[in-house]
């Protein structure tokens, strides 16, 4: 019964802009099982982490790049994109700005660069710092279903608040997508 485990290799990408907390969750994410290859000429650190999901007995291993400076991003913009099957789209609660850039820039190059099927959730993270925030649950939530994301989640990746959650939540909607999961 057991012996047909089903193995995915799912590259994501953790999208929105600078020190909005996207190492942080993967950080927090992974813990101490990761292994960890800079790449310094793509200016991205390329990080593993294997899971099993139980409920179709399934291990996938997902491969997870992190941009290490916005700086380069423009000029290894395809290559960061290439193969890549969801990403978490990350906004600090507490700057506006961040907020906005989500669907004029990251989801815009998201779709630009990973064409169909590509899946992908909200992330409106640092949830701890409740007297700065400026971004509503309810506004994340309305602008989710707006954008068209499969989930919004709020994190505190300092924390550790609904981290694990979010990545596996964006596992399940990727196997969804696949007709793995019903
Ligand atoms: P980035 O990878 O998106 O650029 P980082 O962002 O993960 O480097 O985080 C940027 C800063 O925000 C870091 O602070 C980090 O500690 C902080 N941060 C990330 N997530 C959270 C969170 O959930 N809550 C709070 N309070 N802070 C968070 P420093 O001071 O190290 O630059
Ligand atoms: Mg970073």
């Amino acid at each position: 019964m057991s012996e047909d485990v089903k193995e995915f290799v799912f590259k994501i990408v953790v999208l929105g802009d600078a020190a909005v907390g996207k190492t942080s969750l993967i950080n927090m994410y992974i813990e101490q099982s990761f292994s960890e290859d800079y790449k310094p000429t793509l200016g991205a650190n390329i990080i593993r982490k294997d899971v099993h999901v139980d409920e179709i007995n399934a291990s996938v291993r997902l491969i997870m790049w992190d941009l290490a400076g916005q700086e380069k991003y423009n000029v290894i913009r395809s290559m960061y994109f290439q193969g890549c099957v969801g990403a978490l789209l990350v906004y600090d609660v507490t700057r506006h700005n961040t907020f906005e850039t989500i669907d004029s820039k990251w989801l815009k190059d998201f779709k630009k660069y990973v064409k169909k099927e590509g899946t992908y959730i909200l992330i409106g993270n640092k949830i701890d710092l409740k007297d700065d925030r400026v971004v509503s649950t309810e506004d994340g939530e309305k602008y989710a279903k707006e954008i068209d994301a499969s989930d919004f989640i709020e994190t505190s990746a300092k924390y550790g608040e609904n981290v694990e959650q979010a990545f596996s939540n964006l596992v399940n909607q990727i196997l969804r997508k696949l007709g793995e999961i019903k």
